[in-house]
């Protein structure tokens, strides 16, 4: 007995010992971006003339491994890993490897999505490196993997049940047995091969459907960050699990917060909500843990991402996405002028059908984004990330800093605005009427450019002007017909 809460109270330490919860983000840098399934060599090249200038801290990347070649190429295809060999249809380890250097100079540190719970499914004979495989007998010689590296096979039937969620077949994917050492290495090896390619961290993609156990056991030999990228010694991996708990489920997320930060999806539910409506702005005033959120800094937070978007994960009605663009700038830039939680933004390609893959050349090969004169994307792809309403809150967010959220103000209803010390000030109209008020900003006197209808150019701005007096008050219109329900200042847009 006593040796047994021995033996747990070491294994805690350990755990604490080496738990991440730090993204590792250049100082003064925030806001992390996910360029869902764009190209090493586009990423390098986003991160050098756009990520890094417009201050983005991050970039999340579609998984780096081997996966199964379905025939219609559908998106989802990189969730069936064949091997760990780094060549998808982003590119090869060569070309992912310079991605990770070329970002890591400008600034922007690079985040994979690892999946390990498990591998292809039936039907997944081939590999975007050239692997075979036959799942049907659970036989992956590229790893290698025989079957004995795999749970029984079963379907995840009840999420009322941990041992079927975690011992079962999520949607027919071979599942691994992470409490087996040949797994457990396999896995080690290969994150520590992409911490020493300079990335700075991991989400891990299914984190419900694998043991806390395990994975505190592989999360404890992670290696430190390659200080050879700029990185300070003794840095760990941030690591963001995906695990989503909105209630009503036998599986917490508080049983993996204390290993790293997990995906709030109750975030993106409960944004999604207030934006359409459903839920007064007003009530927006407590954001954060009181929402049933994990603690500010386990928590990864987002408006949509690449499942929900989609109605895939937990994708519901609810859901923000680019397609409802006025109520998505708006949740976004609510998310980035916010005090609260790591937020990621989403960067998408078009889509009708949920399965559709990326914009191709070819029907097989990924096709590049292009670039209109208002830095805006074509040929397929969405880049939200490149829409000024939602880059400039990013800028927004580094020049409040740490500041703390003050002069709360609303109307009872769905006009609201609140400062980030004297160093930012944002004020929201989702009324169904226009909003004129004189409010308190917290800032010092003067002009400054509204940096969601324009941009400061010097000394002028392209948008709205907005004139804080020496008491600190301005005077805030937002129509309700205007293209955005949103005004945003900061200290570094002043005239
Ligand atoms: C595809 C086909 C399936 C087919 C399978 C095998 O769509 O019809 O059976 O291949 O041939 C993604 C896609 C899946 C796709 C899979 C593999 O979304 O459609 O299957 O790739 O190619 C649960 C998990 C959560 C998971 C979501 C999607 O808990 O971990 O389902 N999300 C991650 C990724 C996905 C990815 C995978 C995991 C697999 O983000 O992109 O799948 O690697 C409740 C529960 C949730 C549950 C949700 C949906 O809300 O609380 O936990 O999410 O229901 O079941
Ligand atoms: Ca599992």
């Amino acid at each position: 007995m006593f040796l047994t809460k021995g033996l747990i109270c070491i294994a805690f330490l350990a755990l604490l010992a080496n738990a991440q919860f730090s993204p590792n983000y250049v100082n003064g840098r925030n806001g992390m971006v996910h360029l869902f399934e764009w190209k090493w060599d586009d990423i390098a090249a986003e991160c050098e003339n756009f990520l890094g200038p417009y201050g983005f801290a991050g970039v999340q990347v579609s998984p780096v491994n081997e996966n199964a070649v379905i025939n219609s190429r559908p998106w989802w295809e990189r969730y069936q890993p064949i091997s760990y060999k780094l060549t998808t249809r982003s590119g090869n380890e060569q070309q992912f490897a310079s991605m990770v250097r070329r970002c890591n100079n400008a600034g922007v540190r690079t985040y994979v999505d690892v999946v390990f719970n498990h591998m292809a499914a039936n039907g997944g004979t081939r590999g975007t490196g050239g692997s075979t495989a036959d799942p049907g007998s659970k036989s992956f010689p590229a790893v290698p993997f025989s079957a004995l590296d795999f749970n029984p096979t079963c379907g995840i039937t009840n999420y009322n049940d941990p041992a079927n969620v975690r011992n079962c077949e999520l949607v027919g994917l071979r599942d691994l047995n992470q409490g087996n050492s040949w797994v457990r290495d396999r896995i080690v090896d290969f994150l520590n091969h992409l911490t020493d390619l300079g990335v700075a961290g991991f989400r891990v993609d299914a984190a419900k459907h694998m043991w806390p156990g395990d994975l505190a056991a592989i999360y404890g030999r992670l290696k430190n960050l390659n200080t050879g990228h700029g990185f300070s010694s003794g840095a760990k991996p941030y690591i963001f699990q995906e695990v989503i708990d909105l209630g009503g489920e036998a599986i917490k997320k508080s049983e993996y917060t204390g290993m790293g930060a997990v995906t709030e999806f109750r975030h993106s539910d409960s944004i999604g909500k207030v934006f359409r409506g459903k839920d007064k702005l007003r009530y927006l005033n407590n954001w954060g843990t009181s929402w049933g959120f994990a603690a500010s800094d386990r928590s990864l937070v987002f408006v949509d991402n690449h499942d929900n978007q989609r109605g895939h994960g937990a994708g519901g009605a609810d859901v923000l996405t680019y397609k409802v663009p006025k109520q998505y700038k708006m949740a976004s830039a609510f998310m980035l002028a916010h005090p609260f939680g790591t937020p990621r933004v989403m960067s998408s390609f078009a889509f009708s059908n949920p399965d559709q893959g990326p914009p191709t050349t070819d029907g097989q090969n990924i096709a590049s984004p292009r670039f209109n004169s208002d830095k805006s994307c074509s040929g397929g792809w969405v880049c939200e990330h490149r829409w000024r309403q939602i880059y400039n809150m990013v800028g927004f967010r580094n020049a409040v800093g740490t500041a703390q959220l003050q002069n709360w103000w609303d109307n009872g209803s769905n006009q609201i605005s609140f400062s980030r010390g004297n160093r930012g000030f944002v004020a929201f109209n989702n009324d169904n009427y226009d909003m004129n008020s004189s409010l308190q900003t917290g800032l010092p006197a003067g002009s400054y450019c509204d940096v969601i209808s324009g941009q400061k150019n010097g000394s002028s701005c392209s948008g709205k002007t907005i004139v804080v007096g020496s008491d600190g008050r301005a005077n805030i219109s937002i129509r309700k017909a205007e293209e955005d329900g949103v005004v945003a200042i900061h200290i570094n847009a002043k005239l």
